[in-house]
């Protein structure tokens, strides 16, 4: 695939030196944990990625080695290696210049690369050691680097043989004394060269692990038709085909596909020149706004309303269940957000809304079926809403009126004061029954939830309200929840979850903070919910105890404290085989206790979690639950 453009030498710009990018990492790859080190290869295969969207590469080769580099490989047309003004090779000026690889080409826009786009100068900055090959004007020319200096000149090694295509590879090893752990995970990496395989159809993306030597391939000539059906492996979809249409204008090229599911929540995953737009941005406000309009247009039209008639359908009602993947690409994009993944280009939304106006309004005159499929299943969303908030109002009315109607199953405490107050929500009645003797009655109050816990994923609203645990627990806060949620009423300001210190305690509560994410965000916010941490080993030693939250702890302790060796190490299995005592000393007496403060971050990361397990991807989800097999009745209602 060899074939000269045009590009001028001298349009380098000279705009930072590396040491600049060795001084502060962060700033240009975003942090120096794991995910900048793998940040660096996506860098490298984003310039891999533009040389094939300006139609020269169609195959890119990542390779994880076992001394912990990485190699990309790409048969494009090779980074240029002819002299540049001052003397050096340009392959030279691209690796040690920030910024300089973009301004070589200008028949093509860059796509990739808008979130830090710093170029592979960076790469090789942070990098020990960097090796390029450059298969080009007929010969095979390699150079290397260290630190992002060269150590030596752009070398001629031999000629080109006639089969040989061109391309570039770039064999990097990641400074170790600039990230911490410079070890590579295969899966992360798969990840996103699954993502990318996906948004930009045609180009042949392959994985190898030469540590355990396995191989992933990737390339969907269905781009992201192929995505949404990815996305909805795990799902049921309400219609076959999936939707999809694509336009430009003004050099913007936007794509959308969909499929409906009957899923209660909607996926929709938004991109911008092959960036995963996680904070949104006007593609995904021109998308859902143009979405919700096309939509009543055609139900009004084709008189699809039926029991809502008269009322139109929300823009929640449209998506929930939808599963969508919108990907646009920009010449210029302006990404904006604390993390740098919102599009902020104002064109961008009027461009996507009438790209759906478009292409939606005449899929849908042409798929009626599907047109009432989604539409029917919006209606219903809808009337489950109204359902819903009726029993939202009933519930707080309930829970304002009957002060007196308090959960029977709870311990409440003697303080009014809600700056005072706690509320300790156990799994378990023997634990509840612990917890109740263990606790000071005077500002704790106890609340024993037993049984399965209810899947918010699979229910709505009003469902979820039926359910006594839920109604409970509600009650027992006394604020409400969803839309009528009022903090100001809440009765503690102390929600302390407390769950064996065991991956089921941990699956406990993930359901209630998936629970509290959906419809009492609030109180995450405010920083009222707190998750207990009790011991897993209580160790003696000479008359002192010492409790070990963890393993290590354990280790540690027995190292530390005893000599090596204790004189009793006792496991508790559960809440429920401590004795009060041991539950107040470890867990509930404030003197002592460790709590974990539960931000919204935590909350939404049990979220997705959960949606992993209930949905999302088949792999995941089946490795937990053979897991956890004997505790997957938890996950139905
Ligand atoms: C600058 C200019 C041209 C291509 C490239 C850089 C280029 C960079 C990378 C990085 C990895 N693979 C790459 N392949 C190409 C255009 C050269 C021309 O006009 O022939």
């Amino acid at each position: 695939m060899s074939q000269e453009g045009e590009y001028g030498a001298r349009q380098i710009q000279v705009l930072e030196g590396l040491e600049a990018v060795r001084k502060r990492p962060a700033m240009y790859v975003g942090s120096t944990d794991s995910r900048g080190l793998h940040h660096l290869v996506y860098e490298v295969v984003d310039n891999a990625i533009d040389e094939a969207l300006a139609g020269y590469c169609d195959s890119i080769t990542v390779t994880i080695h076992e001394d912990d580099s990485v190699s990309v490989t790409d048969d494009g047309r090779g980074i240029p290696v002819d002299t540049h003004e001052n003397g050096r090779p340009a392959v030279e000026v691209i690796l040690t210049v920030l910024h300089a690889g973009g301004k070589f080409d200008k028949e093509s826009y860059q796509v990739s690369g808008g979130l830090h786009g710093v170029g592979i100068s960076a790469v090789n900055a942070l990098s020990e050691r960097l090796e390029v090959e450059v298969r080009r004007d007929g010969a095979v020319w390699t150079q290397a680097f260290e630190a992002g200096e060269p150590v030596g000149n752009l070398e001629e090694v031999r000629d080109l043989g006639p089969e040989e295509s061109t391309g570039t590879e770039i064999r990097f090893w990641p400074d170790g004394g600039i990230f911490g752990d410079t070890t590579f995970a295969a899966s992360t990496l798969a990840n996103r060269l699954r993502e990318l395989a996906f948004l930009n159809p045609g180009i042949e993306v392959e994985l190898f692990d030469e540590r355990d030597g396995s191989r992933d391939r990737f390339r969907y000539d269905g781009g992201i038709r192929e995505f949404v059906v990815y996305l909805n492996e795990s799902r049921t979809a309400l219609h076959e085909d999936v939707i999809y249409f694509d336009a430009e204008s003004d050099d913007i090229q936007v794509e959308v596909a969909i499929q409906a599911t009957d899923e209660l929540q909607g996926s929709i995953h938004a991109f911008a020149n092959n960036i995963n737009t996680r904070e949104g941005g006007t593609h995904l406000t021109g998308f859902k706004t143009a979405l919700t309009r096309v939509i009543n247009d055609y139900a009004n039209q084709h008189d699809l309303l039926g029991p809502i008639d008269g009322d139109n359908l929300t823009g929640n009602d449209i998506r929930e269940g939808l599963t969508a993947v919108v990907s646009v690409k920009h010449p210029d994009p302006q990404f904006e957000g604390q993390t740098k993944t919102k599009l902020g280009n104002g064109e961008v939304q009027g461009i996507v809304g009438s790209a759906v106006h478009e292409g939606l309004g005449t899929y849908l005159e042409e798929h009626p079926d599907t047109a009432e499929t989604i539409i029917t299943r919006a209606v219903e969303a809808a009337r489950a809403r109204r359902a819903a908030k009726k029993a939202e109002e009933l519930t707080r009315r309930k829970s304002a009126l009957e002060s007196t109607s308090l959960p029977g199953k709870l311990a409440d405490c003697q303080t009014r004061d809600p700056t005072e107050a706690e509320l300790f929500v156990v799994e378990g009645d023997s634990a509840g029954g612990s917890a109740k003797q263990a606790r000071d009655r005077g500002f704790q109050a106890v609340l024993p939830l037993f049984g399965k816990v209810l899947n918010v994923e699979k229910h709505r609203l009003d469902r979820v309200l039926e359910n006594d645990k839920i109604r409970n627990l509600v009650t027992a806060i006394g604020a409400g929840i969803g839309e009528e949620f009022d903090i100001e009423d809440v009765r503690y300001q102390k929600l302390i979850i407390m769950t064996d210190a065991d991956v089921d305690g941990a699956h406990i509560r993930t359901l209630y903070l998936t629970l509290l994410y959906r419809y009492m965000q609030p109180l995450i916010e405010a920083g009222y919910v707190y998750a207990a941490q009790p011991p897993l080993y209580r160790i003696r030693y000479n008359g002192e105890t010492f409790d070990a939250m963890t393993e290590a702890d354990r280790e540690r302790i027995v190292a530390e404290k005893c000599n090596g060796n204790p004189t009793q190490v006792q496991r508790f299995k559960g809440l429920g085989e401590m004795n009060p005592e041991q539950l107040w000393e470890s867990t509930m007496n404030p003197e002592n206790r460790v709590l974990k403060r539960i931000t919204l971050d935590d909350a939404a990361t049990a979220d997705r979690m959960f949606s992993v397990l209930m949905g999302d991807a088949v792999g995941p989800r089946k490795a937990f639950i053979k897991e956890h097999a004997t505790d997957a009745e938890w996950v139905d209602v």
